[in-house]
């Protein structure tokens, strides 16, 4: 039998919370349970930029209740004004007694205020309840509100041998459905997706959210210095909005084309190819807090390279397909030597379906 405790709650406000992952866009995710006598009398969970936060819905539910209750939240409340009033001062508006808090809020326009007026009022706050699950809930947050630059998983499928495509480069389909269905869940939890032209070019793909449920579409990005992509690629179409990330080696015209069909073009750097630290820092002030880098070889190596990547998900298919010249998931120049390659950290391996998800984090050298 499971043990009522402050962990069960708060891996409640934390399941509440895990639900939402891909609609809040640049906010965080956070869950909020609260509890009186034993007894849950409220649950909310943040749903949208700009509507209530997670402890609103759940003091709205708990009404007069809340009084001297327990409130479990998975990210500290916040202090500020921001697009609504301050949740620190609701709960002590309330009169709750005891506040449970699993991470501390890493916007710094919080960070430890919110837990410093609860106390302030004689609020009991106890913080870090389950803290790593949290912190880990909110990752593309925490990067996103501490740099002002998107949170990039790179995703690809790939046999064992390493390859996206076969040496005539035929790529349909490596994984199977199980592992493709979990790619457009990652595509609903991130903000925007990123291809380079090749892959334009060779799958035409359209890169949006295909679920058994509804899903939310991603933002798309293509990165293509010389705008070689075809006017009728179905990644233009208007299923979703679509930024080409481009150079001033691209052609005015076609640039001008493009944008009839309602792409959006955006200049980075001057060079024969695109500049990527520049071109993330251009999508983090608009708003696009995650991203899912979903290739090629070449984009894969260069964001790799670049240092950008800060997260793995590598679907492997239990298939070998060699082949002279076959595409590789990763290609750039490489190091010299194995000490100098690219390791990572806090790996875990999932099944899905026949094929195998390797997620990691890549170690700064
Ligand atoms: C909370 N509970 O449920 C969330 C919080 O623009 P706003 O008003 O939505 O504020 C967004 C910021 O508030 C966000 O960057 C993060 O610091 C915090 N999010 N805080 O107490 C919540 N979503
Ligand atoms: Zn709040």
């Amino acid at each position: 039998m499971e043990l009522i405790n402050d962990e069960f709650y708060m891996q409640l406000a934390l399941n509440l919370a895990g639900g939402t992952s891909g609609q809040t866009g640049v906010n965080p995710v956070v869950g909020c349970v609260v509890v009186q006598q034993g007894r849950i009398v409220g649950l909310g969970a943040h749903l949208k930029r700009g509507e209530a936060h997670a402890e609103v819905h759940a003091l709205n539910m708990a009404g007069s209740e809340a009084r001297g209750a327990t409130v479990y939240v998975t990210l500290e409340p916040c202090s500020h004004h921001g697009k609504t009033p301050p949740c620190a001062d609701r709960l002590i508006a309330e009169g709750v007694s005891r506040v449970v808090v699993a991470a501390s809020d890493p916007n710094s326009l919080v960070a430890g205020r919110g837990i410093e007026r609860l106390r302030e009022h004689g609020i009991e706050v106890e913080v870090g309840v389950l803290g790593i699950k949290a912190r880990a809930q909110n990752e593309k947050f925490n990067k996103f509100i501490t740099t002002g630059l998107p949170f990039i998983t790179l995703k690809t499928a790939l046999t064992l041998d390493g390859r996206i495509a076969t040496r005539t480069g035929h790529s349909r389909w490596i994984t199977g459905p199980v592992a493709r269905e979990a790619v457009h869940t990652l595509r609903h939890r991130h903000n925007a997706i990123m291809v380079g032209v090749e892959t334009v070019l060779a799958d035409d793909p359209e890169l949006t959210t295909r679920l058994s449920v509804p899903g939310l579409h991603p933002l798309r990005v293509v990165v293509d210095s010389r705008l070689r992509i075809l006017e009728d690629a179905r990644i233009l179409n208007d299923a979703a909005p679509t930024v080409i990330l481009t150079t001033d080696q691209a052609d005015a015209e076609k640039a001008e084309r493009l944008r009839q069909k309602g792409a959006e073009l955006v200049y980075c750097g001057s060079g024969s190819r695109v500049d990527l630290v520049a071109a993330m820092g251009n999508l983090g002030e608009r708003g696009v807090a995650s991203i899912l880098l979903e290739g090629g070889g070449v984009l894969n190596g260069a964001m790799l390279q670049a240092g950008l990547v800060d997260k793995l998900m590598l679907f492997y298919a239990p298939k070998i397909i060699g082949g002279e010249g076959a595409p590789a998931a990763f290609a750039f120049a490489g190091p010299e030597e194995m000490s100098s390659a690219l390791s990572l950290s806090d790996v875990s391996i999932e099944a899905y379906g026949g094929d195998w998800c390797v997620t990691g984090y890549p170690i700064d050298a």
